[in-house]
C-alpha cells in the first residue's frame, strides 16, 4: 500500500505553473523539483534570480522512483542533474549555482564578514527555525503547540532584529532571503491553524515578510493555495510520513 504523501496534485499551478511552462527545453542544468515543496523554492527562487537556463522537471519525491533515485539516493526534492552530474541538498545547490555561473548576479554578500554572516543566518534557519515550525505544525497538544510558537515567534524576532531592510542585508534580495521565503510564502497555514500572526512577532518582522512575499521570484514559484492546504493537512493532523514529518514525530534532525 502506498503512503498518503505519494498522493500530490501533480504539477505546478498559477504563476508557478508559468514559470514551469517557460523551462522546458533541455539545458546544461536539469532541475528536479517538486512545485510544493518549500526546499525546492529556495533553489528555483535562486535559479531564477540569477537568470540560470534550466530545464524543470516535476518529480513526486515520495514515489522514490528508481531514475530519481539515482539522481538523489535520499530521495529528496529538489535535486539537480549539471552536465550528466547529480547533485542535491536545496542549500547546497544554492552555492553551486554562484560556483557554477559565476557571471551570473551573486545571491551571498561581497564582503567576506557578510557572506560569513549570511552563512550563520542559513545555520540558524536550518537548526532552530525549521524544527520548530515543523512542531508547530504536527504537534497535537494545544499546550505544546503554544509553546512551539511562542520558540518560533522568537527566532523570527531575532532575525527580523538584524535585517537591514528591505532584505536581509539590505537593497539586494539574497541567500538569507530565499531560505527564508518559502516559509513566509506559507506562513497562512500557521495563520489560520495555528495562531501564528506575523504582528505578533514584531512590526520588523511584518515589513520584512511583506517584503519578500512581493518578490518577482517568489511569485513566480508559487502555485495555489488549494492543492498546498491538501499536503499541509496531512502535517496539521500528524498523518504526513515525509521523511521530515517522521524524523520530528521520532526527535531526529530533519533531513
Ligand atoms: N534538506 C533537504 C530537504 C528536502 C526535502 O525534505 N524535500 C521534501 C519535499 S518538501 C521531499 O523530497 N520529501 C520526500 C520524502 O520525504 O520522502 C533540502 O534542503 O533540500
Amino acid at each position: 500500500m502506498s503512503i498518503p504523501d505519494v498522493h500530490i496534485f501533480p504539477h505546478a499551478t498559477g504563476a508557478a505553473a508559468t514559470t514551469v511552462a517557460k523551462h522546458q527545453e533541455p539545458q546544461d542544468l536539469i532541475f528536479y523539483a517538486g512545485w510544493f515543496c518549500p526546499y525546492v523554492q529556495r533553489a528555483w527562487i535562486a535559479l531564477e534570480e540569477k537568470g540560470i537556463p534550466y530545464q524543470y522537471k516535476e518529480v513526486n519525491p515520495y514515489k522514490k522512483e528508481a531514475h530519481f533515485l539515482a539522481i538523489n539516493p535520499k530521495g529528496l526534492v529538489p535535486a539537480v542533474e549539471y552536465k550528466g552530474r547529480a547533485l542535491y541538498e536545496s542549500l547546497v545547490l544554492c552555492e553551486f549555482f554562484e560556483d557554477a555561473y559565476p557571471s551570473t548576479k551573486s545571491m551571498f554578500p561581497a564582503d567576506p564578514v557578510d557572506r560569513a554572516v549570511a552563512r550563520i543566518w542559513l545555520d540558524h534557519i536550518s537548526k532552530t527555525f525549521m524544527p520548530a515550525h515543523h512542531k508547530l505544525l504536527q504537534v497535537q497538544d494545544p499546550a505544546k503547540q503554544k509553546e512551539h510558537l511562542q520558540e518560533m515567534n522568537e527566532f523570527l524576532r531575532k532575525f527580523a532584529a538584524a535585517v537591514k531592510g528591505p532584505y536581509f542585508f539590505g537593497e539586494e534580495f539574497g541567500i538569507v532571503d530565499l531560505a527564508i521565503a518559502p516559509w513566509i510564502i506559507r506562513d497562512w497555514v500557521v495563520q489560520e491553524h495555528r495562531g501564528y500572526s506575523r504582528a505578533d512577532v514584531s512590526p520588523e518582522w511584518k515589513t520584512y515578510a511583506e517584503n519578500v512575499e512581493k518578490r518577482e521570484s517568489v511569485i513566480n514559484t508559487t502555485s495555489l493555495r488549494e492543492h498546498t492546504l491538501e499536503i499541509y493537512g496531512r502535517y496539521l493532523r500528524d498523518e504526513a510520513q515525509s521523511a521530515a514529518a517522521r524524523a520530528i514525530r521520532e526527535g531526529r534532525v530533519i533531513p
